[in-house]
């Protein structure tokens, strides 16, 4: 099989963002874009020569035409493996398990995660680094500044190869290995919780519904929830991947997994019930007349996490990024271990999860996950909810209630408004860090700013912070996952001491803030909105 090379020229704007990089599906299929891209990786991280490499991707539009593409590249330039996903497909925390326990050199996950699939929706990509999590920003960086200078990538004239069951096979010189998705994944959760107490408490009737919403985890919570822990087929909804998710968005919040809110706020909804995003890293925990809020979610699990065998020796420390809710940091405090606070993003935590500083993550948008793995893991959090379900043996609104009365509460939501226009939203962000006399009511303005305490390196400009004097906190920044336009997200939080008032609607709990930060910044009228698009 011959290497040929094709000339191409730069493309503009192949800068990763928040997690890897995201366009219009449109734009990746362009001749020559996800090579150039792909290319610029590989030279970035100084070649692939004898190098094994994870690949796959939460089987959206284009994945098995990119797929193909990446490992003809990978071959030409000179890989000696590729393990690979059957049917192209792995979950995001499934790769980053694989990457692991291969002891591969790295990954490329091929996802554009909670956003709409299809030809005219999203793609994406991320390159992972040895230790299984996103390369950190010193990676990203040198990639994007490879794509700004690429003249030409290599490729294999090979034809596409038979992905859809496990076997070895060859591409020229290198080895293809075509994996079941499932099982080393699942074997993973299998070590880490007490499936038997899970199981015990499905049999006495503990129903339990599992949303996959037409994307990757479906094979994995039918494999674990029905075949493994026992709950009756049908537990899994939507649990076949479709290129375009159902036409739906792979989100699991209370605006795109509505449904499965309205099942388990109905009279004979579930006990528990949960979703995932597009590629399996993301998860919304819901139960009986509940919905916990993320940043609550992560909270709950550090202070509940011995009660799973994988974590009965105790937590190192507790990380989350920094507009989730300071409910994990009482936690911390309480259990007297470390807390970090990283700016947003999973490629954050890496380093203090490698050097075990902290053992669980999380982050308000619906990610938690552990050292198990070097990503955050939507599957993984819903199991660690199921093993303290079991072994508490309380409703999901008693364990959140307890949780209040111990700690007290952290009120929070999230509003995005989307598709501002790029210059509006950059000028909002601007004038609110130029703000310099401070209004009644508000302590300080700061641009949060971030340096690892593991190898020291700085990050800036990480979101604006407004501190209350009333203690209440908002966050604004710009999202790095979207496609369209800018994406301002409003992160608003306020505490309520445990002997305080517990059991107010959040939106109503924060109405006050949420007026101070619509003053402060004129944000309605400026984005010529009447609110957010979402709130969560
Ligand atoms: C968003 C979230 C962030 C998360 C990122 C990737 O980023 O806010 O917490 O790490 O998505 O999640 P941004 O820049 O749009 O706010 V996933 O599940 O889409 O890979
Ligand atoms: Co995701």
């Amino acid at each position: 099989m011959d290497i040929v090379t094709h000339q191409i020229s730069p493309f503009d704007g192949q800068k990763p963002g928040t997690s890897g990089l995201r366009k219009k599906t449109r734009t990746f299929m362009e001749q020559g874009y996800l090579e150039a891209f792909v290319q610029s990786t590989f030279n970035a991280i100084e070649g692939c020569t004898g190098k094994t490499f994870v690949i796959g991707g939460d089987g959206r539009y284009f994945n098995a035409e990119a797929i193909q593409t990446i490992l003809r590249m990978a071959a030409a330039n000179g890989a000696a493996r590729c393990i690979v996903g059957q049917n192209g497909l792995l979950s995001t925390p499934a790769a980053s398990n694989l990457i692991r326990k291969r002891q591969a050199d790295g990954g490329l996950i091929l996802s554009a995660s909670h956003n709409p699939g299809g030809i005219d929706a999203d793609f994406g990509i991320k390159y992972n680094i040895a230790n299984g999590g996103p390369a950190p920003e010193q990676i990203t960086a040198a990639i994007h500044a490879q794509t700004k200078t690429i003249t030409g990538y290599k490729t294999l004239d090979a034809a596409d190869l038979d992905l859809s069951e496990p076997l070895k096979t060859e591409l020229g010189t290198m080895v293809v290995e075509v994996v079941d998705p499932v099982s080393d994944y699942a074997s993973l959760m299998e070590s880490l919780f007490d499936f038997p107490a899970i199981r015990d408490l499905l049999a006495g009737g503990f129903a339990i519904k599992f949303d996959a919403m037409h994307a990757v985890t479906g094979p994995y919570a039918r494999e674990i929830l029905e075949n493994r822990l026992g709950a009756p087929a049908g537990t899994v909804l939507n649990g076949t991947p479709s290129v375009d998710f159902g036409k739906g968005h792979p989100d699991p919040n209370p605006i795109w997994a509505k449904p499965l809110v309205d099942m388990v706020m109905s009279d004979n909804g579930p006990d528990f019930a949960a979703a995932s995003d597009g590629d399996g890293d993301r998860n919304m925990i819901l139960g009986k007349g509940v919905y916990v809020t993320p940043s609550d979610s992560l909270a709950v699990l550090a202070a509940n996490a011995h009660l799973a065998p994988g974590y009965s020796r105790g937590l190192a420390g507790v990380a989350r990024s920094m507009p989730t809710s300071r409910a994990a940091d009482r936690v911390a405090e309480k259990l007297g271990i470390n807390a970090f606070e990283t700016p947003t993003g999973w490629k954050f935590f890496g380093n203090l999860l490698d050097a075990g500083r902290a053992t669980i993550c999380g982050e308000e948008s619906a990610g938690t996950g552990s050292d198990h793995v070097r990503e955050k893991d939507g599957l993984w959090a819903v199991l660690l909810w199921l093993n303290i379900l079991a072994a508490r043996r309380m409703s999901v609104a008693d364990i959140m209630r307890d949780h209040w009365q111990t700690y007290g509460r952290d009120y929070y939501s999230r509003h995005d408004y989307e598709a501002v226009d790029k210059t509006v939203a950059e000028t909002i962000m601007a004038d609110l860090a130029a703000i310099t006399a401070l209004p009644d009511g508000i302590e300080k303005i700061d641009s949060f700013a971030y340096t690892d305490p593991v190898d020291n390196s700085r990050s800036e400009n990480q979101g604006m912070r407004v501190f209350f004097t009333s203690g209440a906190r908002a966050v604004m920044r710009l999202s790095g996952t979207g496609t369209e336009g800018a994406t301002i997200r409003l992160y608003l939080e306020q505490y309520e001491p445990a002997d305080g008032q517990l059991d107010r609607e959040p939106q109503q709990a924060l109405a006050p803030l949420i007026a101070a930060i619509d003053d402060l910044t004129d944000l309605k009228t400026r984005t010529g909105r009447a609110g957010p698009d979402v709130i969560t």
